[in-house]
């Protein structure tokens, strides 16, 4: 049967153009294989075709311009026409679904009404104060422990919501709580106790802890000024330990491994750890701190600097939660996308208390919770200090976080008190203990660890006559003995065990410790125990002392690491448990294949000229997206980044084409379901559409961008952004990008101040490029032409997907519309688009005077406007170049000049920027549509007379024309600054700039734009 295909509902769209057939006469086509490309003045998409079969005729032609409706081709189909399809299964479960509600607010309906009835006998009062009624409540308690006892947590939880519903829907208002009592979340009775040999476990701990200690004071004993900390992995040890003895496996060639994402500044605990793995030795212990030297042990978490060590920097703190979270996100999605198995691996998060205080770290909790990443455990660290002092001082920080969480959709775990205390608690018929718990706020609890047993009796236990007789046959010692949950190993254990075997939520461990534990007077629980890098001799036999470290008063003295013979139980154990887990952490390697870039030709059609046709450099990117998810080694690789604005750049044509990624799939008809570009969400979905979310976009892009690292698969992701809310808005995030090590690219799209007409101060970005300077590892581009895109663009995929170089891309496109030319066919052309300039255009009719215009982005185009006004009204000729890369010029400046100064009796180097200009006439003049320092970078790089122009400024809602009148960018000022920079070379008489000013309206005195 012969079928036509006629074009979709391309929404609001007519007569768009058809820019590519991709099929002919005979062609035999599959349902959904893309038959042609239709292009509007903002994006380009292809329609697929809905019928398979082989392709009759084709009615269109490149050019043509399609509406809604029209014919395009006929197809003898194969299978039977769409009409006759059956309802597609999704369409029949939103049905489904639809009915049940429908059904179900009926049901609801009824039980309203028999509500309204009943409501007049049941009136349920809420006691806020005191029990009015002790035995009533007696009665209720007791049930509830039968149902627990009878039927389990789940169904007395169950229980507990019904009565909390009923409660509500009949007007009472209940007060709601996300706190629990301030008790471990998990009882005595239910805890998985550890199968470890604990007496070693604690050796090996004390002697962790010893080693971390000596490695900062050691280094702070040579040199003062190094620093480094003690007291917070005092705090944490017993945290990391148990995870590195029991439950975080290794990467190997069975097994992808678990993620940690250690707290930064506890960094002196994991080398020490891997000092007794024999993974470090002595000699690199004492260069902690000391990283100049190759070999140094870095400050902090920086995989930049121990490329074979560290995975993640953290220390930036607020970020480690944050790419945390996204990286447990993308893991998932590269599960359901098929891209790697499913093997359980797990993302664990260390973070401090006082890091919590950062916005960012509870930023993104609620996305953990909305796609139920199970993979993801936090841990935080709650010492309740932070470095100047308490976290939370009159509250309390465990119980604020569980709140949050919980709100959030979290499993919580809290882990406050050790073992000592079961008893206790077990003893605590009245109630009072917990209430003493309950009301003591963290700023007493500090105060008590900082001070001693009979304090603590007096302090804490000594509130209420219950509580204080509860202690009364402890001693003072023993009270002082009572631990902190963070610090019991048991504890500790039976939280990971259950956070591992959560489902179908992330689960955070709020656990208790205390700042400089075992570090005694000077450290513990004080104020200053932040800052702590050195112990006196006193300090240091306490601590040797408290944690039993077999080493002699003088060996404590001399401040000696202490490491037992390989043959030593302790030795044996710790990499015997290592073992088992598969290996050692933190590991940082990669086993994945370079992606082979595509064909050199598959970027061509962008080397031509556009002819009449006008575009962005947006909508040419887009274009070449188009082509490279025809590539099948690139395609499936593809990460495209977007946070909201993908209609903004024209890509909403990738909503149907690879679908958007959603865990749970689409689970309603979107409402522009008969569009062409109607919004797809897949569980197998390729795009990362982020919401209003820059720094999650960016998280999700490291997480992308480190894949060859972290999940032995190359990946390319693509974040494009607004170009304003990138590296002004995520800059610590691209830091840590560029220490990652990550492999992408990132796309400031509406670029430049100018450019970018209409938006305003907040929207128009004239610096981003100067800030992506700052990033030794990323390149930047700020191209003008389509080909000059296609050729950077090109490169960065061999660089970096194939020849695995650990560099970034940073690329601006803008949304103004022009003609492209064809690429020069000069055979420079490719290498000075990618060294950052090259020749574009010159004129030299009349051979007198001569200036050097140089241009980048949209600038360009008015330097060369610029250039045949001075050509034709002042007989000046010109060179003009395009500048691709002010920022890598300047990096070959500083190198080449850096050679020259150092090795002055050898044959010294010419910078690509004198290369280009030095045998060149006439002074120069640069401008681009960023400040005047993005140009003046190459300023020192040539001998020659520089002048820049620039946009210097805050940004304003405008036209295009009038904002570069006013930022002095426009051909017209070129043309003005042009004859004044040659008169005052004295090439030319100061009345020809005199009168050029005067003609453009140009006003001398006006203000700087910086100051307006
Ligand atoms: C963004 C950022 N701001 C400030 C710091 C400096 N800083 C390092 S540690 C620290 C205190 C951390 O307290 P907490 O998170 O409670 O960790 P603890 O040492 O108590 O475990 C601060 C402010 C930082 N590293 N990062
Ligand atoms: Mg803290």
């Amino acid at each position: 049967m012969s079928e036509k295909l006629l074009v979709p509902d391309i929404g609001e769209f007519e007569k768009v153009e058809i820019i590519e057939l991709l099929v002919k006469p005979g062609d035999q086509i599959n349902l959904n294989d893309p038959v042609v490309t239709i292009e509007s003045d903002k994006s380009s998409v292809e329609i697929p075709s809905t019928i398979s079969g082989k392709i009759e005729s084709v009615n269109v032609k490149v050019g043509d311009k399609v509406s809604k409706g029209d014919f395009l081709l006929s197809i003898e189909s194969s299978k039977e026409s769409p009409s006759e399809k059956p309802t597609p299964k999704d369409t029949e479960n939103i049905i489904k679904q639809a009915e049940s509600v429908l059904e179900n607010e009926k049901k609801e309906e009824t039980i309203q009404q028999n509500l309204v009835e009943e409501k007049k006998q049941t009136i349920i009062q809420v006691i806020n104060d005191n029990d009015i009624d002790p035995l009533e409540t007696q009665d209720w308690l007791e049930s509830l422990s039968a149902v627990v006892e009878k039927d389990g947590n789940q169904r007395a939880h169950f229980l507990i919501k019904e009565l909390i519903n009923k409660a509500y829907r009949e007007g009472a208002n209940i007060p709601y709580t996300q706190h629990t009592p301030y008790i471990n979340t998990i009882p005595p009775e239910a805890e998985v106790k550890s199968n470890g040999d604990q007496n070693i476990e604690r050796k090996i701990r004390s002697l962790i802890r010893w080693n971390a200690a000596a490695m900062v004071v050691r280094a702070n004993k040579k040199f003062p000024e190094l620093g480094g900390h003690i007291g917070t992995f005092a705090s944490a040890a017993t945290l990391y330990d148990v995870g590195m003895n029991h439950f975080w496996r290794a990467k190997n060639n069975k097994f992808g491994g678990d993620l940690v994402y250690f707290q930064g500044h506890s960094a002196p605990g994991i080398y020490a750890r891997a000092f007794l793995e024999g993974r470090l030795n002595e000699r690199q212990l004492d260069s902690f701190r000391q990283e100049v030297k190759p070999g140094g042990l870095s400050s902090y978490p920086h995989p930049w600097l121990m490329p074979k060590f560290w995975q993640f920097p953290t220390v930036s703190m607020g970020l480690g939660p944050m790419l945390a979270i996204y990286q447990a996100r993308y893991m998932k999605y590269l599960i359901n996308r098929g891209l790697i198995k499913d093997e359980g691996r797990k993302v664990w998060a260390f973070l401090g208390d006082g890091e919590m205080d950062e916005p960012e770290s509870l930023g993104a909790i609620g996305l953990a919770a909305r796609e139920k990443l199970d993979n993801l455990i936090f841990v935080i660290n709650c010492n309740l200090q932070r470095l100047d002092g308490p976290v939370r001082g009159n509250g309390k920080i465990i119980q604020e976080l569980e709140g949050s969480f919980r709100g959030a959709g979290w499993n919580v775990i809290k882990v406050i008190w050790g073992s000592y205390w079961d008893s206790l608690i077990a003893n605590d018929k009245t109630g009072h203990l917990v209430k003493v718990m309950n009301e003591t706020v963290d700023g007493e609890y500090q105060a008590m660890k900082a001070r001693d047993g009979a304090y603590v009796r007096e302090r804490f236990f000594g509130k209420y006559p219950e509580t204080k007789e509860l202690v009364s046959s402890l001693s003072d010692k023993d009270i002082w003995r009572l631990n902190r949950g963070g610090h019991d190993p048991h504890k500790v254990y039976a939280a990971y065990d259950q956070a591992s075997k959560n489902q179908g939520s992330p689960t955070v461990i709020i656990a208790k410790t205390i700042k400089g534990y075992g570090m005694g007077k000077t450290g513990e629980s004080v104020n200053t125990t932040h800052q702590t890098k050195k112990l006196d001799v006193d300090d240091l036999l306490y601590y040797r002392d408290r944690f039993d470290v077999p080493l002699t008063d003088q060996q404590v003295k001399n401040v000696e690491y202490f490491k037992p013979d390989e043959k030593s139980l302790e030795i044996k154990y710790i990499k015997e448990k290592r073992m088992r887990l598969g290996g050692f952490l933190p590991e940082r390697t990669s086993y994945s294949k370079p992606i082979k870039a595509p064909a050199k030709d598959i970027f061509d059609f962008m080397k031509i000229s556009t002819g009449k046709k006008e575009m962005s450099t947006t909508m040419a990117l887009v274009r070449m997206f188009t082509n490279l998810l025809r590539d099948k080694n690139v395609s499936p690789r593809l990460v495209p980044i977007i946070p909201d604005e993908a209609r903004t750049f024209g890509m909403e044509g990738f909503f149907q084409k690879i679908g958007i990624y959603a865990h749970e799939g689409q689970k309603y008809e979107p409402e522009d379901s008969a569009q062409l570009s109607s919004y797809r969400e897949e569980k197998t979905g390729q795009v990362l559409e982020e919401g209003i979310n820059e720094a999650g976009a960016m998280s999700s892009w490291i997480a992308a961008a480190t894949s060859y690292t972290n999940h032995d698969i190359e990946m390319i992701p693509i974040y494009i952004f607004y170009s304003m809310f990138g590296f002004q808005r995520i800059g610590d995030l691209a830091w840590a990008g560029g220490d990652s090590q990550a492999r992408g690219f990132l796309i400031g799209a509406t670029a430049g101040r100018t450019t970018l007409a209409g938006e305003g101060l907040q929207h128009q970005d004239g610096h981003s490029h100067l800030i992506a300077s700052t990033i030794p590892n990323c390149i930047s581009y700020d191209p003008t032409f389509h080909y000059e895109l296609a050729v950077i663009f090109r490169e960065g995929l061999r660089r970096m997907h194939e020849k695995n170089e650990n560099v970034f891309y940073y690329i601006t496109t803008m949304n103004e519309n022009y003609t492209h030319p064809g690429m020069p066919k000069d055979k420079n052309c490719e290498g000075g688009i990618l060294k950052g300039m090259y020749k574009i255009k010159e004129f030299n009719i009349y051979k007198k005077t001569k200036i050097q215009l140089l241009g980048s982005g949209t600038i360009l185009r008015e330097m060369i406007a610029a250039a045949e006004i001075l050509q034709n009204e002042y007989q000046i000729d010109s060179e003009i170049w395009s500048v691709t890369s002010f920022n890598e010029l300047r990096k070959d400046g500083m190198e080449v000049e850096r050679y020259n100064l150092l090795n002055p009796d050898k044959n010294q180097k010419v910078s690509f920027v004198e290369e280009c200009l030095g045998k060149t006439e006439g002074p120069i003049l640069a401008a681009s549509d960023y400040m005047r320092m993005n140009s003046d970078q190459i300023r020192p790089y040539t001998d020659k007379s520089f002048y820049s122009l620039g946009t210097d400024g805050y940004g304003r809602s405008d036209t295009r024309k009038n904002l570069r009148n006013f930022f002095e960018v426009d051909k017209e000022h070129i043309v003005a600054y042009g004859l004044s920079v040659l008169a005052k070379e004295q090439l030319i008489a100061s009345k020809y700039a005199k009168e050029a000013i005067k003609k453009y309206n140009i006003d001398g005195n006006k203000p700087m734009p910086t100051k307006l």
